[in-house]
């Protein structure tokens, strides 16, 4: 029986130096992808939405997971537009499932998406991989920003090692920390400044993790009602890195709150994006039981591992290598959805995408990619080898 999960590849719309083409070429046969010219908080056209369905189905792939329809600060504080971004998101939710779409992806971090400090971090191999270094961040935090109380969020060893860092680098190399750590947002460029950044931070003065997972419940319950009635599933992504940052809370980094998260709407349409590189940036969760305890609720899947070194720094590895038992996660994976098509669930098929890859040979002499970690040729190397373990697994487990 071929029990495989579906494969797919992240695309960045019409503006990605990767294409359409170049995905259906890796064998995978579906893309994750959003209508990122949208501003985050208004309704997505049907037309638009249609008209990129269709697009990406006459390129032979089908379009099977939208990641992500971006929930707006306002909505995150409760703030400002946050009613009509409300029913906008709705609006998008019908529409979407109106096209047959039926996994929205999105995620509840304060203003920051994922974090990084080095972006082109060479590997002893020659590839370049993105890199997490606390006491870098640090120095962000507490030098560039200067942010009042920034450093009871560092241990007294980073805040050393941060100030030995920045005393060292000259001012061309502290703007490139700067400009590299407030463009990281994937998919978008908001063109922030220090300034606009200390803005944002201030929505969120008065909420702390206990309000923000009450937002985050005022939201569910706004939005999947109409998810529900348009058959769409709403993926929560996990927190990137899943610890607090610049003293923002985080309410999406383990499994107790993941647990928390879906008992928040204690339905099947408000469920989870399974994310091994972000819980794994964590070692003390479990990835493989993460899914053999909470895996009906997991509608979508990225599959990527980190390497932890010493002094809380980690960097992306390959897929199958890290820190993390990726066979033990796959095998989950694959008994988690057979366990679903012998219940007969309409939703048993899973679809797995690989999450970020190196930027290895030709790709290291391109432009940088739509968005870091999303270079082509790293990324097949990840999906031939998931394929491979799956292929494996599937056989010797006779799923
Ligand atoms: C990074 C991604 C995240 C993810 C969003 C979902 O590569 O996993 O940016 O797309 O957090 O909203």
């Amino acid at each position: 029986m071929n029990n495989l999960m579906h494969e797919a590849m992240r695309w960045f719309g019409p503006g990605d130096s990767v294409t359409l083409a170049a995905i259906r070429q890796t064998g995978a046969t579906a893309v994750f992808t959003s209508l990122h010219e949208i501003p985050y908080g208004e309704a997505w056209p049907a037309e638009l939405i249609a008209s990129r369905r269709d697009g990406i189905a006459a390129a032979g792939l089908t379009w099977s997971v939208v990641e992500s329809v971006p929930v707006s600060e306002a909505i995150k504080t409760r703030t400002g537009d946050f009613e009509r971004h409300l029913e906008n998101y709705r609006l998008t939710l019908q529409r979407l499932g109106a096209a047959g779409i039926d996994v929205v992806v999105y995620n509840f971090m304060p203003v920051l998406d994922w974090v990084r400090t080095d972006l082109r971090h060479r590997l002893p191999d020659g590839t370049e991989a993105l890199l997490y270094d606390p006491a870098k961040f640090a120095a962000f935090d507490l030098f560039a920003l200067a942010r009042p109380g920034a450093e009871a969020g560092h241990a007294p060893a980073v805040r050393a090692a941060a100030k030995i860092y920045w005393d060292a680098l000259a001012a061309t190399g502290r703007d490139a920390l700067v400009q590299q750590t407030l463009d990281l947002f994937p998919g978008v460029r908001l063109g922030l400044s220090l300034d606009g950044l200390r803005t944002m931070l201030a929505r969120y003065a008065a909420i702390d993790a206990a309000r923000l997972r009450e937002n985050l419940r005022l939201f569910l319950a706004a939005v999947t009602p109409t998810a529900e009635a348009e058959g769409v599933r709403l993926a929560i992504h996990p927190d990137d890195p899943p610890f607090p940052v610049l003293g923002l809370p985080r309410i999406v980094s383990t499994e107790a709150d993941l647990r928390a998260v879906l008992d928040l709407v204690d339905t099947p349409a408000n469920g989870l994006c399974y994310c091994t590189g972000s819980l794994g940036a964590r070692l003390d969760n479990d990835l493989p039981g993460i899914v053999r305890r909470l895996g009906p609720r997991i509608h979508a899947v990225h599959l990527r591992s980190v390497q932890h070194t010493t002094d809380g720094v980690f960097y992306e590895a390959n897929h199958l290598e890290g820190s993390m038992d990726m066979p033990a996660v796959v095998h989950a994976l694959l008994s988690e959805q057979a366990s679903r098509r012998t219940s007969a669930r309409a939703d048993w098929q899973l679809t797995l995408r690989p999450d970020h890859g190196h930027t290895m040979l030709d790709d290291l002499a391109k432009p940088p990619p739509a968005c870091p970690g999303y270079s082509l040729i790293g990324r097949l190397r990840g999906l031939a080898e998931l394929r491979g373990l799956q292929l494996g697994l599937s056989r010797s487990l006779s799923y």
